[in-house]
């Protein structure tokens, strides 16, 4: 009887721990900070809002950035880092249009304003990417944060470690696995391509010469492809198209209208009609019945901020989201 009690006793003490600080295998929680910094994420929100407002299509590199800094090395901020040779992760040529680190590093300011030392760049790219979303209309999530900083950025590290605009879905698929996100993870957030834009030599192959007879790409909207090709002179290299033309500003779920229309930007956005998963999911967002894509998409977010995190002891909190201290 005692053991019994005991053993209740002992399960509701358990309950009540797991209640207060539901952490997850990885030791992140949503309000890692409530205690520390309680003002951390309305500091971070108001900070974004402030930066969006001056220039609305921040949100979409932000998002991109976040995505970036996971697939390499984890969600350790080492996208932020920087070497005097140049050697980084900024610097690889999947960077290409990266920006927006002002933004982090007014971010980082005022938490470091409010409470130095406490806040780490990591967590401070996955709050930003939060409200950004948000900010475009999109839904809001809980964030989970805890994560601390890495030391370490390696240029090619981000060749390696990213997937390309030319991956068929079999390489996405792996490329995702390898980082502990499966099918779903990749088409749902995939959908962040319904922000942003995409430069024309990243598709030039599909608009002129596919497979070597002076052909356009076989899984792209003949119409479309003669759409782009007036955007898309055979020799631009600057051009920026809009991935989900008229909505690019809008978080909402017409990227996978345009994907079925066979209207998607990249041959990764059209290889997700290759796979019986992906494409099911993709036809599902557009049926009456309603999409549940934004709430699916806090979710795999949150999926993707857990890959290789530093928590605990590990790493550091950045002083400069710059440089290591
Ligand atoms: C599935 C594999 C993916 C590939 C191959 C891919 C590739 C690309 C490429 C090539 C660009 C255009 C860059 C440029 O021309 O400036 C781009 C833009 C973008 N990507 Fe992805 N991406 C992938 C997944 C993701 C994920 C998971 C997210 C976030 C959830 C994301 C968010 C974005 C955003 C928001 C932009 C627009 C950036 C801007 O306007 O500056 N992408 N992506
Ligand atoms: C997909 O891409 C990978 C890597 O580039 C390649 O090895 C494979 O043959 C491709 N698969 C298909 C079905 O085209
Ligand atoms: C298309 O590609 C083929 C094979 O690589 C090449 O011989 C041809 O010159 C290209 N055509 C154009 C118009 O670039
Ligand atoms: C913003 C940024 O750092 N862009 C760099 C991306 O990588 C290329 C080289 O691949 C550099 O030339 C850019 O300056």
């Amino acid at each position: 009887m005692a053991a019994l009690a005991m053993a209740l006793s002992c399960f509701i003490f358990l309950q009540i721990l797991l209640l207060i600080a539901p952490t997850n295998a990885q030791g992140l929680k949503v309000g890692f900070y409530d205690k520390t910094c309680p003002k951390a994420e309305l500091i971070a929100k108001n900070s974004v809002l402030d930066a969006m407002k001056k220039d609305p299509k921040l949100g979409a590199p932000l998002l991109r950035m976040f995505f970036h800094d996971c697939f390499v090395r984890g969600c350790d901020g080492s996208v932020l880092l920087e070497l005097k040779n140049k050697q980084d992760e900024k610097n690889a040529a999947p960077n290409l249009s990266l920006r927006g680190f002002e933004t982090i590093d007014n971010v980082k300011a005022a938490l470091e304003k409010e409470c130095p030392g406490v806040v780490s760049c990591s967590d401070v790219l996955a709050l930003v990417t939060r409200d950004a979303v948000a900010a475009l209309y999109g839904q809001s999530w809980g964030v989970e944060t805890g994560r601390r900083d890495g030391k370490v950025t390696n240029i090619n590290e981000a060749l390696s470690n990213l997937p390309t605009p030319g991956d068929n879905i079999t390489s996405l698929i792996t490329q995702f696995q390898a980082k502990g996100l499966d099918k779903n993870d990749l088409v749902v957030l995939s959908g962040g391509h319904t922000i942003g834009h995409g430069h024309c030599p990243l598709i030039l192959n599909r608009l002129y010469n596919f497979t070597g007879k002076g052909d356009s790409d076989p899984n792209l909207d003949p119409n479309y492809a003669a759409a782009l090709r007036k955007k898309c002179k055979p020799t631009d290299t600057t051009t920026a198209l809009e991935m989900d033309p008229g909505s690019f500003k809008t978080f909402d779920e017409s990227y996978f209208k345009l994907v079925s229309q066979r209207r998607g930007l990249f041959q990764s956005d059209a290889a997700l009609l290759d796979n019986q998963e992906t494409k099911s999911y993709v036809l599902k967002q557009i049926k009456s019945s309603g999409s549940t894509f934004l709430k699916d998409f806090g979710v795999s977010m949150v999926n993707m901020g857990r890959i290789g995190v530093l928590t605990g002891q590990a790493g550091e909190v950045r002083k400069n989201c710059r440089n290591v201290n």
